[in-house]
């Protein structure tokens, strides 16, 4: 699991990379296309799956003995991941350098940047004929850029207080002038870019209207550590967690015959900005979709009887403990890498858990035979969010944020366990179908 994880990273370099491998595997899968634009039939036992705008993928299974208001067992997660991103207006020649000048994508750890081998990848409108674009995913897999660091000769501070001004310092180099390509002065973007993109397209720079491309760690995933226990990868946050909602779906719906529920995994762009957007989480993308699943033209109100039988996983990564920082942790939950899926407690709602939806994942992952952790931030540190509380107050779903444990979140390169993916797959395959059964022995008066 942890290897077949590890391709799913190294295929994902971009959100429209991510929507992409996820599409083909649910194709595989039998999973149907459905286009938000048409109408849509909802079948008992059938799988489908939208996407909006290439970067956030929603999919379900239709349980066999659903009926309009039954309720929705939901995975979120996220598809981005902080990154740079090659600015609107990207040309800049300095020194004898051409360089590709890149924005800062949510809050990455800048300085974990530097010195990486990076590649390009995103999304090229191409003009086509009579007028036609069409949006093509390009994926440049060679080390064709830089962010250098400045030599520890001319800032001998540097291990003491390395900081960088996120303008001037972290613009990538891309070529020499030395071959005079040299770009029009009024032109945005370097001409050696634009035929590059061209290339990998196999089309030409001309037909080139306007992209989204992102820098990435060209370096592959690996298993590391003398035991194999670790995984070595970018994008863990939150790479990890979609992988296992996508898997866990999959794998799930093999067998819908006792199914009452809608099974579904939510992958969204945009949570590492704070999820505003057409595609993101705070859009009202996913209450469209519940709704469009529930309809029942004899019952107006049949999606409002499935919310209180819903319930959200909201998937994302956790802090494990640091060897060397432990006294940031809370002093008795410290997550460890291999110590299975950390169920996330802030009553101050930058997590939406609480002691009923923290009971069902723990029943599922009773039921999978998987550990599971605790974390509450401490009273004196900031808390991290997610799309949990978000999608809780959007749709009044009960709502509960789980994820793996892992080290150097944000940065170029991160560290989870090896077993993480395979624990949260377990859990999710439990709880999609589990839950219902799960919610009825649990009762609240309402
Ligand atoms: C619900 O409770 C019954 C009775 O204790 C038990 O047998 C069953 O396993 C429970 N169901 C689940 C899914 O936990
Ligand atoms: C929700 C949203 O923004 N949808 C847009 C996605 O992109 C296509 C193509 O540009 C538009 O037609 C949609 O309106």
């Amino acid at each position: 699991i942890a290897k077949d994880f590890l391709k799913f990273v190294d295929a994902g370099p971009s959100p429209y990379h991510v929507v992409h491998e996820c599409r083909s595997r649910l194709v595989a899968a039998g999973f149907t296309e459905l286009k938000e634009r048409d109408h849509w039939s909802i079948t008992p036992s059938g799988k489908f799956f939208m996407t909006r705008n290439q970067s956030t993928i929603i999919a379900f299974s239709v349980g066999k003995n659903f009926r309009p208001g039954n309720g929705f067992t939901i995975v979120g997660a996220h598809t981005d991941s902080p990154c740079l991103r090659v600015k609107v207006n990207s040309a800049r020649q300095k020194q004898g350098y051409q360089q590709v000048a890149t924005e800062c994508y949510g809050g990455g750890n800048w300085n974990s940047w530097f010195d990486r081998d990076l590649k390009i990848a995103g999304r090229v409108l191409v003009a086509g004929e009579n007028g036609k674009m069409t949006s093509e995913l390009v994926h440049v897999n060679r080390p064709v850029i830089r962010v250098p660091h400045l030599a520890i000769h001319l800032q001998r501070e540097m291990n003491e207080k390395f900081s960088i001004n996120k303008e001037t310092h972290l613009v990538p180099i891309f070529a020499l002038e030395s071959d005079k390509q040299l770009n029009k002065p009024s032109e945005k973007h370097l001409t050696i870019l634009m035929n590059m993109l061209g290339k990998e397209i196999g089309s030409s720079a001309e037909k080139i209207v306007d992209f989204d491309l992102f820098l990435a760690d060209h370096q592959p995933s690996a298993i590391g550590g003398v035991l194999e226990e670790f995984i070595f990868a970018p994008r863990l946050d939150n790479l990890l967690s979609s992988y296992a909602g996508l898997q866990a779906l999959i794998e799930s719906s093999s067998d819908l015959s006792s199914e009452q529920n809608v099974r579904m995994v939510a992958l969204f762009d945009n949570e590492e900005v704070g999820s505003n957007s057409a595609q993101g989480a705070g859009s009202s993308l996913t209450e469209y979709i519940l709704r469009r699943i529930s309809s029942d033209p004899k019952n107006p109100t049949s999606f409002e009887e499935a919310v209180p039988k819903s319930l959200l996983i909201s998937a994302d990564m956790a802090h494990g403990v640091h060897p060397n920082y432990p006294e940031k942790h809370e002093s008795h939950m410290r997550p460890t890498l291999h110590g299975g899926p950390v169920i996330k407690t802030n009553n101050n709602q930058r997590y939406a858990t609480t002691a009923i939806t923290a009971t069902i994942v723990r029943e599922s992952a009773k039921i999978a035979g998987v550990p599971t952790q605790d974390v509450m931030v401490r009273n004196d540190a900031g808390c991290g969010s997610t799309i949990g509380p978000i999608l809780a107050t959007r749709l009044g779903i009960r709502t509960v944020d789980v994820g793996a444990a892992q080290l150097s979140m944000h940065s170029c390169r991160e560290v989870c366990g090896v077993l993480a993916p395979e624990q949260c797959l377990k859990l999710y395959v439990a709880f999609f179908q589990n839950f219902p059964k799960i919610d009825e022995n649990i009762s609240v008066d309402d």
